[in-house]
């Protein structure tokens, strides 16, 4: 077994240094994070199947330009060059996924040698650059063949996902300390089966419903079973992407819309896996659609597996108001459809907030962060919190030499972490952030047209390129002093001093 090294360990409660200066506490995790079927590639490899993804993808007018997954960024093939890069980044912590149908081809049975070995070797030479592993089970790659048997909709596929949580967690226990069950269940259960946006592609309101209770079944289930073959010290988590949801007046019926799509959006999921219990306006809401009897007794007090930590994803908010009878286009920011994700509220309007947007017209909005964090605090008192993504796609253009100066996600990262540091000081028990993403990446029915990376990946060389903003957050990473926008400034950066050319303080 190879020896976890010392870095950060999330038990214990980091205190936020009194001082003007934004300095995080010793040991906060400073990551990236990534995702398989994102940027692995190698899709007919070494005994992987088909999942979700690889048949949406592939079919005609599900993703821009027919863009799918085969290649990806080829990290299958470039694992050790992206830990090296991780390494000379001085980033301190990687959240990767674990692709099922590389590890369990048909969703049943015993797991592939080949498919372990190869998250194996990723994870030792984590460890043995100083980078903490964090592995995530599930990031929506569903094998093909659980989907032909019914997939989330089916209850039989959450007893299927804890027969592969365990599978994974005897594999890598002893190597791995932090994981996360599920990443975004909102994406797997509203997009995949009520918007049809995602894989698979299915528009089903009452099945986008009973996904969305059989992924709160899953993460339970999982979570006992990894808990029974994790060494002691190991941490479970899971990654919601809680909606930071605000009406547009403060008329009763606007008020109503953001009650109803949060419910929606997080309380799906955060109430039953907080407090075992759904939301009874959830149930009344959604009467119409279906009666719920797909949760059965037990189901909650299983989905209450007590967590570790909370894993929270953020990107922006969402404003809504209640319908304005207009048929105008829908702004939810999660790809066009005819159908709606937003099961027993498609009435409700999605506006467009003012300012400064990103590459997916998602806002810049640094305060719904601090919200966030600190709605869970009070929800949750004494439940770490980790934030398991946060950034942004910009249209990040090569400069001289390749080179590129992407200051607009440095500004956004700095704000958002302002927001971290600030909700810290309020009282957020914030252990670790991890910045979406290492690298340039498959961004699902955007295809390749969105790059969120830190490091450019050009996509005819497969060559990896790291931005301005790479080396701004390498020195986040090295000194926990937040960095100014302006040490990204220099469009041509010595990628070994760090931003803007300067010494990079040792770690
Ligand atoms: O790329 C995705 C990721 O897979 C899940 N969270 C949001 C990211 C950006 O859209």
């Amino acid at each position: 077994m190879t020896d976890v090294p010392d870095v950060h360990d999330i038990s214990e409660t980091p205190r936020v240094p009194p001082s003007g200066e934004l300095r995080f506490p010793p040991g906060f995790l400073w990551g990236t994070a990534t995702a398989a079927y994102q940027i692995e590639g190698a899709v007919r490899e070494d005994g992987r199947t088909p999942s979700i993804w690889d048949t949406f993808s592939h079919t005609p007018g599900r993703t821009a330009a027919g863009d799918t997954g085969d290649t990806a960024t080829d990290h299958y093939h470039r694992w050790r060059e992206d830990v090296a890069l991780m390494k000379d980044l001085g980033y301190r912590a990687y959240r990767f996924s674990v692709a099922w149908p590389r590890v369990q081809p048909t969703g049943r049975g015993p797991a592939v040698q080949r498919g372990l070995d190869f998250y194996r070797a990723l994870v030792d030479e984590l460890l043995a650059a100083g980078i903490q592993p964090m592995a995530t089970l599930y990031h929506w790659d569903l094998p093909q063949e659980l989907e032909d048997a019914g997939g989330w909709p089916a209850r039989d596929t959450a007893y299927r996902y804890a027969e592969y949580a365990r599978l994974v967690g005897e594999a890598l226990g002893d190597r791995v300390q932090l994981w996360a069950t599920l990443n975004e269940p909102w994406c797997s259960a509203f997009l995949g089966y009520g918007s049809g946006v995602h894989a698979p592609g299915r528009t089903e309101p009452a099945a986008a419903l009973r996904a969305a209770h059989h992924l709160n079944l899953a993460h339970g289930l999982g979570a006992t079973a990894l808990r029974s073959v994790l060494p002691g010290q190991g941490k479970i988590t899971v990654s919601l992407n809680a909606g930071v949801v605000r009406p547009l007046t403060g008329s009763p019926a606007d008020e109503d819309a953001q009650r109803r799509i949060d419910a929606l959006a997080t309380r799906v999921f955060s109430d039953p896996m907080l407090h075992g219990s759904y939301p009874e306006s959830l149930l009344a809401d959604t009467a119409g659609i279906t009666d719920w009897s797909f949760v059965r007794d037990g189901d909650l007090a299983t989905a209450k597996h007590p967590l570790d930590a909370l894993g929270l994803n953020y990107y922006a908010p969402t404003v809504v108001s209640a319908a304005d009878g207009t048929d105008g286009p829908r702004r939810d920011g999660h790809g066009r459809s005819d159908h709606s994700p937003w099961t027993g509220a498609e009435d409700v309007a999605f506006h467009q907030p003012p300012g400064e947007l990103t590459a997916m017209d998602w806002s810049v909005d640094p305060t719904g962060l601090h919200e966030l964090l600190m709605r869970f605090t009070r929800e949750a008192p004494g439940l770490p919190l980790l934030i398991t993504e946060n950034g942004a796609a910009f249209e990040d253009r090569p400069g001289p030499g390749g080179r590129v100066h992407d200051p607009e996600r440095i500004a956004y990262l700095h704000g958002h972490l302002t927001a971290v540091h600030r909700a810290m000081t309020d009282g957020a028990d914030v252990r670790g952030y991890f910045l979406w993403s290492l690298l340039d990446n498959f961004e699902w029915s955007f295809g390749y047209a969105k790059r969120f990376g830190l490091i450019r990946v050009d996509y005819d060389t497969l060559a990896r390129i790291p931005k301005t903003s790479a080396h701004w957050y390498s020195r986040l990473a090295r000194t926990n002093v937040l960095p100014d926008p302006a040490a990204g400034a220099n469009p041509d950066p010595d990628p070994v001093a760090g931003a803007g050319g300067g010494p990079v303080p040792a770690a």
